[in-house]
């Protein structure tokens, strides 16, 4: 998977492939991570990327020219790859990223994400060259950059070979849309509190059927609008009754 993403701050975007899952998936060239500064792409003394709206008020506009410059760029570079890549405009107005879309996603070859800053950027880029436009939750940001990299983030992790066997690939498809159960370990009891005994019978199936009775017990609590689409199995239903009933 490629990801090309056009900021005026590449060294802050770069930090995604740093370490962690992300960078190991970096390093083993699951993925491939370029930045594009459209400060690289003006022509003036001092490297404008700003100016004034249009009809007046606060803040700055990013200026079409060396935006399109950049992503005209990026999208050579996969052309020249052979790769097909949409490009990604990351703002407010955009519709809200979720795990069934980061997954529909990570089918793709790559994407071009368009970062802005200030106010945003000139609507003309939008219209010449933003496929689709997407946020990542209800709360401003100074820019897309912390959004492009939580694209990336999430996106990186649903790639085959990227998370190890363990971990929670699969797991994850299991309990998907449900809240986690808690997790313990040494010691077993730390300040007086105790890890809970089913954990240390050494019996999985009742392991199991515990951790799951927790997270349909935690998601019912805090997230319940995360049940109200979904076909519980009837062991599923049992555990939730039981739960419902005694609360
Ligand atoms: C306070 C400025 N706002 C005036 C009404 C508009 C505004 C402009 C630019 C708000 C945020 C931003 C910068 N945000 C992003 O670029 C951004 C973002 C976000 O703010 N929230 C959630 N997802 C995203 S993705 C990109």
């Amino acid at each position: 998977m490629r990801f090309d993403v056009i900021t005026l701050f590449p060294e802050l975007v770069e930090a995604v492939v740093a370490s962690g899952v992300v960078g190991r998936a970096a390093d083993a060239k699951l993925i491939d991570l370029h930045c594009w500064n459209p400060r690289d792409y003006t022509s003036d003394r001092h490297r404008t990327v700003d100016d004034r709206p249009y009809g007046g008020g606060p803040g700055m506009v990013m200026k079409p020219d060396c935006l399109l410059s950049a992503v005209d760029d990026a999208k050579a570079k996969n052309k020249e790859l052979g790769i097909v890549t949409k490009v990604i405009y990351l703002s407010p107005q955009g519709k809200t990223l979720n795990q069934s879309a980061a997954k529909i996603m990570s089918k793709e070859e790559g994407f071009i994400f368009l970062c802005g800053r200030y106010e945003g950027v000139d609507e003309r880029v939008l219209e010449l060259v933003v496929d689709e436009e997407w946020s990542i939750g209800d709360y401003v940001l100074s820019g897309g950059e912390l959004g492009a990299m939580v694209m990336i983030d999430t996106i990186t992790r649903l790639l085959p070979n990227v998370l190890g066997h363990n971990d929670s690939a699969e797991q994850d498809s299991f309990s998907a849309g449900l809240l986690d159960c808690p997790h313990y370990t040494r010691p077993g009891v730390f300040l007086g509190k105790e890890v809970p005994k089913v954990l240390r019978s050494g019996d999985h199936q009742r392991i199991a059927k515990w951790r799951r009775q927790q997270a349909l017990q935690r998601t019912a609590q805090r997230r319940p609008e995360l049940l109200k689409n979904r076909v519980l199995s009837e062991e599923d239903k049992k555990i939730l009754h039981d739960f419902l009933d005694k609360s």
